[in-house]
């Protein structure tokens, strides 16, 4: 517990504070993490279809897991850690939720300003005039779905090698380089730029916080390890 009450206490005494989440803090509400054990879908792993080019070579195959995720969303609630940003925002004066999740849990929890730097699962995008609109169907009637302008439609979300939406990583660094405590939750911090995030704010001299279950990538770099799921740990903390 003593590590629990250290975070505790930098988190009371911080005004600026920022946090990075995953998957990790939407599992509680039933969606599957990327890299769990229950990750998989079908035989494919999220690497294989989180592509432009599985997309370009299987838009149907894409759509079809994109459908079969919307689905487990739409029936999904937000959890007690969702809850507990939503009232850790309301305390703090400068307060910033990086999100890499696509699911809107956040939005549905009440957090206010959210930086979706992985885009949303319920907007689609047209690949052929770029415009963009919310789509909130589920099971989507026609795979894959298509623009009015007749054009292809893909998720509004960002698939390896893209870039990430224009000058949202560098409102991140912002964020992450003012604040006093970074907390880091329910993400394996695999992926980039978003796991960069973490060195980037204990550089700056942040307190960091991991709130996980399991080891990550960024657990030997951290000033606080708090082992177990975020729907338990992140009421507790805030
Ligand atoms: C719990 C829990 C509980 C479980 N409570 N916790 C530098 C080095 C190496 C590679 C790169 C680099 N920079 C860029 C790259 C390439 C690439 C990359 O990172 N590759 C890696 C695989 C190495 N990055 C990119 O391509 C990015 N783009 C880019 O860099 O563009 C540059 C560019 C510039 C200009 C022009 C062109 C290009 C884009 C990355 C996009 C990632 N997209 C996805 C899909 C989003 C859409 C969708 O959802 O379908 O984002 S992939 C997937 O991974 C998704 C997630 O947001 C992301 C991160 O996953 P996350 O959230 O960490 O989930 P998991 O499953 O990995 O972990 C869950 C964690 O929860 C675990 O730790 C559990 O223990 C924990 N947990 N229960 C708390 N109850
Ligand atoms: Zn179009």
């Amino acid at each position: 517990m003593a590590d629990l009450e250290q975070a505790c206490e930098w988190l009371a005494q911080a005004t600026s504070v920022a946090v990075l989440t995953g998957a990790g803090i939407s599992a509680e509400s039933g969606i599957p993490t990327f890299r769990g054990a229950d990750g998989l879908w079908k035989q494919y792993k999220a690497e294989e279809l989180a592509t432009p080019e599985a997309f370009a070579k299987d838009p149907k195959l894409v759509w079809e897991w994109y459908n079969w995720r919307r689905g487990i969303i739409a029936k999904a609630a937000p959890n007690p850690a969702h809850k507990a940003l939503v009232q850790l925002e309301i305390r703090k004066p400068a307060f910033t939720l990086i999100t890499q999740n696509v699911d809107g849990l956040h939005d549905l929890a009440g957090s206010g300003k959210i930086l979706r730097i992985h885009g949303d699962i319920w907007r689609l995008r047209c690949t052929v005039c770029g415009a963009n609109w919310p789509n909130r169907k589920t099971p989507l009637p026609k795979i894959p779905p298509h623009c009015a302008c007749g054009g292809l439609a893909r998720p509004g979300v960002v698939w390896f090698g893209e870039p990430l939406p224009d000058g949202m990583m560098k409102e991140a660094e912002h964020a992450a380089a003012a604040a006093q405590v970074f907390l880091v939750v329910g993400t394996s911090a695999n992926v980039y730029p978003a796991a960069s995030l973490v060195p980037f704010a204990k550089q700056a001299g942040a307190k960091v916080i991991e709130i996980n279950p399991d080891e990550t990538q960024m657990s030997s770099l951290v000033d606080c390890v708090l082992r177990g799921p975020a729907g338990e740990l992140l009421p507790k903390l805030v």
